[in-house]
This record gives C-alpha cells, sequence and structure tokens, in this order.
C-alpha cells in the first residue's frame, strides 16, 4: 500500500486522469466518490451541485435513468453533468462495466445512445475479456483525441464475487500492458505493487454504519478500506443519497476518508 501522499504522487502518476484525480484530491482534500444511483436526471444534477465541493469524483449508472422528465434528453444530461464537473472541479467515472470483446466494447464506449467516451472521464472493465478489451477502449479515446482512463474490476464487494486473489493478480498482469491507459483498479484492498509503479485503487462497499443490504452488498468502513487496506478513494452510494441531509453527510464521510487517509501516511 502506497504511504506516498496524493499530492506527491500527482506529480508522477502515469495517467494524465491520474494525475489531474491525486492532484484535485489533494487540493479539495478529499478522497470522496460519491455514486449518485438515482433515476431522476434533475435530482442527479441538483445534489452533485450541492455535494460537488466535498467530492473528487461522480459516479453514474446513466443506463437507470429513464429520461422522461426534464432534462429529457441524454446531450442534455451529460453537458450540464460536465458543467458541474468544471463547476466544482471533480472528475465523472461512469461505471459501466464493460465486459466484451475489443470490437464490441468500442462501439459501446463511443457510440450508442450514450457516447460515453464523450462525457465521462473515466470508465471500468472487467479482465474477463482478455486485454482486446483494454486495447478497444483506449482506440476509442484515441480516435476521439479525448483523454481518457480505465479502472479494472480486480475485486467486487458483494458476497460471493469471484474476484481477488489469483483474479486479481491476473487483472494486475493485464492492466500492466497498458499503463497509459489503466489508472488502476476496482478493488478492497492496494494491490501488489513493483517499484515505479502507482495504481488508484477506488473501492465501493463502504458505509459508516451499515454491514449489508440484503443483496449481497457488503460494507466496510473509510478508515478500513483507506487507512488499514490501502485503497485510494472510498465510493459511497446509498450511505449519501440514502440521508436525509446529504449535505451533511458527503462532508462527514469526506471527512472521514480524509481522516484514514492522513493517519495512513504518517504511520
Ligand atoms: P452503495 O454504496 O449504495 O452500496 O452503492 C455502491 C455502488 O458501487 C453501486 O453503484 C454499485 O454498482 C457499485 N459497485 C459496488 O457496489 N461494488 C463493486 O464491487 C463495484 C461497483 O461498481
Amino acid at each position: 500500500m502506497s504511504s506516498r501522499t496524493y499530492e506527491s504522487r500527482a506529480r508522477t502518476h502515469p495517467t494524465a486522469i491520474g494525475r489531474t484525480l491525486l492532484s484535485l484530491m489533494a487540493a479539495k482534500k478529499t478522497n470522496l466518490c460519491v455514486s449518485v444511483d438515482i433515476t431522476d436526471a434533475a435530482t442527479i444534477l441538483s445534489l452533485l451541485d450541492a455535494v460537488g465541493p466535498s467530492i473528487c469524483v461522480a459516479k453514474t449508472h446513466i443506463d437507470i435513468i429513464p429520461f422522461s422528465n426534464s432534462p429529457s434528453s441524454i446531450a442534455e444530461f451529460t453537458a450540464a453533468l460536465s458543467a458541474l464537473a468544471e463547476k466544482h472541479n471533480f472528475l465523472i467515472f461512469e461505471d459501466r462495466k464493460f465486459a466484451d470483446i475489443g470490437s464490441t466494447v468500442k462501439a459501446q464506449y463511443g457510440g450508442g445512445v450514450y457516447n460515453i467516451a464523450k462525457w465521462a472521464h473515466i470508465t471500468n472493465a472487467h479482465s474477463v475479456p482478455g486485454p482486446g478489451i483494454v486495447a478497444g477502449l483506449k482506440e476509442v479515446a484515441e480516435e476521439l483525441g479525448v483523454t481518457r482512463a480505465l479502472l479494472m474490476l480486480g475485486e467486487m464487494s458483494s458476497k460471493g464475487n469471484l474476484g481477488g486473489g489469483e483474479y486479481l493478480a491476473k487483472t494486475l498482469e493485464m492492466a500492466r500492458g497498458d499503463t497509459e491507459f489503466v489508472m488502476g483498479f476496482i478493488a478492497q484492498c492496494a494491490v501488489d505493487t513493483r517499484e515505479g509503479e502507482d495504481w488508484i485503487v477506488m473501492t465501493p462497499g463502504v458505509d459508516l454504519g451499515r454491514k449489508g443490504d440484503g443483496l449481497g452488498q457488503q460494507y466496510n468502513t473509510p478508515d478500513r478500506v483507506v487507512r488499514e487496506k490501502g485503497c485510494d478513494v472510498i465510493i459511497v452510494g446509498r450511505g449519501i443519497i440514502g440521508a436525509e441531509d446529504k449535505v451533511a453527510k458527503a462532508e462527514e464521510y469526506r471527512k472521514a476518508g480524509w481522516e484514514a487517509y492522513e493517519k495512513r501516511v504518517a504511520e
């Protein structure tokens, strides 16, 4: 696990998006990614405008939004989302979990109805299909001339998932094939790092109170995942979006995540 500060890693991270992310985390003192798993587009936008100062990343599942209310078009929503990211200095992560061959993910990432590559700085992919998935996604970013980064799913938070261990080790090997595009992992712990490597680990399954959700989700505290397990970014969904005072709750998670990080680099 890294005892280096986000600031120092921001200067040397091999991916451009990684450098941007680590640097804004240090500037805003936040390692909190809010997962806006909400089906109403306008509610997502107003929530992000309110919690924007507390977060480093906004994670979306754009395919859960029916776009039946205002904003009623995907383009209008993604433009407003991008404007909020600019205004509050956070990055957008579309949690698409690509899982197909290179040629198919190219079409899914670059086109379709969502045009994910046009507005999401970060997306993620399963390693099951092999390295062609990384190459396919990267080609989209290159063809569009945009700076993008990928997280590989190495281990999930849910009970009984097949990740971790050998699977994570093989995913890490795959990530090593493109250190300029793959910025890190979705995982529950820091990954084995060779001299000169730096992987950003973003971790879902974080809650300050609950242990699970009855559908397999498993939660750990910010202290456990950041200080003890060496993860870099906490991903919190229902812990924030389900709270009465979402702004106060986001601040509570930001503080908990930041304190855990400060302890880790001091240890
Ligand atoms: P919540 O904090 O409400 O449990 O939400 C977690 C979010 O993170 C969901 O959007 C889910 O899709 C995502 N996620 C996860 O929970 N576990 C993983 O291993 C990977 C995920 O992307």
